[in-house]
């Protein structure tokens, strides 16, 4: 066998941020940097001799090179076997399935999720546990104090790999599979819900739904359990071909990136249901006819409405939420009388909640929502879930969302994103928001009386690791909140998050705009923190 041992320089740009290790293209085409992260997620593992390793992407531009890369370095270093996605896609839900029901010693995921991609676009890598969920903290620290001293990397030279032809192959004594990307996956959906009552839905011709692959990974999922299993008539899935420029887009399902299907579902003729996802498929946007649902919002209705659905009926454990996420799923829980955990953002805070049983359904407002049935978020498991909701109750998803508010009150949400912000002034405008948290308890802004403020710390309750500022919040008497974060996925300068949220219990009261009933809390977030003379900038760049 021709194993080399390459030796190469550390990088010391290699951190993993809230969801990997994300850069730009041209930064991992550089000589050794992608084999320098991988050797330094293989440095950091012990006991995977002869274990098995899941492999696959988004199908972002850089998917199919890395791979190759990777198998081979696999091989070098002594894995038994890889199960590759054919083509080298797996959605990250997908991934996440496949390590749980094959028993993997873990996997590797190339995202860069919604990010955008193409030559000149973004590129990223994690490294899942045998969970199946993201590497926790203490891993993806152990990785990047590894890529700081690494000297060398092992990989075997040998031919590529047929990542086309679905099969099994081998790599010097490794084994390759190339499996269907989609077959474990749609089984596992199968196994939750009500397939029959969401074909009697389609098959109604009542009903109509349109999801926005965004040329992204989830268009072979979507296609093949929408339209081929439940009968959806060909057509409701676009843009489902994925490209490795995304089509040019930016495969981020908000109201702003998936204006595609914004336009079709707030125009004439709408459809009943839309939804959207994004790049890697984890994350979901959910539109009822004209009407758009928050992912707090949909968290919520998700699990006030959970029994409606099999693989959920016997109800759930618990909720949990990352702290941003507004408060709509808490209410919830309290009249289930179940706990709802706040943990710090980022799916990778989940896993342990989810492996101790402590919480079935979880949530972000970043359009991401799943459940203990994988170890990642799961965008068309959402989909699935609202459509299961919707073929039973045969109401609209206004509607339902509509008596949701009346039962629990509305809490309005927002986030505002100011992205590309020079990440020297994001700094300073975070640091002195952080010295005058200290001083802002009891303090009136308007109507608003601050209860308090700090820089969120999260002590986990299974194995008692803490992580610090993970986010400034200001609460106020009546409940309300306003929480800036900077982003950890970004590659560009820095990107300033902003989420507001109030409670409005009285049903006369629920059906302003959100930024209507926001806006004195958006004017005391300017005050707070200087949004304008710190960023340069008057207005924010997504708003959501
Ligand atoms: C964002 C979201 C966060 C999400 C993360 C990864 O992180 O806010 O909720 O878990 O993206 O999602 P940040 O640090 O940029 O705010 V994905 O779909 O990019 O894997
Ligand atoms: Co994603």
């Amino acid at each position: 066998m021709n194993i080399h041992t390459v030796s190469t320089q550390p990088f010391t740009d290699q951190k993993p941020g809230t969801s990997g290790l994300r850069k730009r293209v041209p930064v991992f085409q550089q000589l050794h940097y992608l084999e320098n992260f991988v050797q330094s997620i293989f440095d950091s593992l012990e006991g995977y001799q002869g274990q098995t390793l899941v492999l696959g992407g988004d199908g972002r531009y850089y998917n199919r090179q890395s791979i190759q890369i990777i198998l081979k370095m696999a091989a070098a270093n002594g894995f038994g076997r890889v199960l590759v996605g054919q083509g080298g896609i797996l959605s990250t839900p997908a991934a996440s399935c496949v390590i749980r029901k094959n028993k993997a010693f873990g996997g590797i995921i190339l995202s860069a999720s919604h990010n955008p991609g193409g030559p000149e676009g973004d590129f990223g890598i994690k490294y899942n546990t045998g969970n199946g969920g993201p590497a926790p903290e203490k891993v993806t620290e152990a990785i990047y104090e590894r890529s700081k001293t690494i000297e060398g990397y092992k990989i075997l030279e040998a031919p590529d790999v047929d990542l086309d032809q679905i099969g099994i192959s081998q790599l010097g004594e490794m084994t390759v599979e190339v499996i269907d990307s989609v077959s474990d996956y749609a089984e596992l959906m199968e196994s939750l819900f009500d397939f029959d009552r969401i074909r009697q839905l389609f098959a109604s011709g009542q009903f109509r739904l349109c999801v926005d692959s965004m040329h992204a990974v989830t268009g072979p999922y979507a296609h093949a359990i929408l339209e081929q299993r439940l009968g959806a008539p060909a057509g409701t899935v676009i843009n489902g071909k994925p490209l490795e420029d995304f089509g040019n887009g930016h495969p981020d399902p908000n109201l702003v990136y998936a204006h595609e299907l914004v336009d079709i579902m707030f125009g004439e003729d709408a459809p009943d249901f839309g939804a959207a996802s994004d790049g890697d498929g984890d994350r979901n946007m959910i539109l009822g006819c004209q009407f758009f649902v928050t992912p707090s919002d949909s968290l919520a209705v998700l699990a006030a409405n959970a029994k409606l659905v099999p693989g959920y009926s016997s109800g759930l454990a618990g909720i949990a939420r990352s702290m941003p996420t507004s408060q709509a799923a808490d209410r919830v829980a309290a009249q289930l009388g179940i706990d709802c955990y706040e943990t710090p953002t980022g799916w990778k805070f989940f896993g342990n909640l989810l492996d101790a049983g402590k919480a079935t359904l979880c949530g972000e407002e970043s359009f991401g929502t799943g459940s203990n049935h994988v170890r990642e978020k799961d965008g068309l498991w959402a989909v699935l879930f609202w459509l299961n909701i919707l073929a039973v109750r045969q109401q609209s998803v206004e509607e339902i969302v509509q008596e949701h508010w009346r039962t629990y009150g509305r809490n309005y949400y927002s986030r505002h994103d100011y992205e590309g912000v020079d990440s020297d002034r994001a700094t300073t405008l975070m640091g002195n928001l952080r010295t005058a948290t200290a001083t802002l308890k009891g303090k009136q802004f308007g109507a608003y009386t601050v209860e308090y403020a700090d820089d969120f710390s999260y002590t986990d309750p299974i194995d008692g690791s803490v992580s610090q500022k993970q986010g400034l919040r200001v609460g106020f008497t009546d409940g309300s909140r306003i929480v800036f974060r900077l982003s950890g996925t970004g590659t560009q300068g820095a990107t300033l998050r902003v989420y507001l949220e109030s409670y409005q219990p009285d049903p006369g009261k629920q059906d302003l705009d959100a930024q209507d009933a926001l806006a004195e809390l958006i004017a005391i977030a300017e005050e707070l923190a200087q949004i304008r003379t710190h960023t340069g900038m008057d207005k924010p760049t997504v708003i959501t």
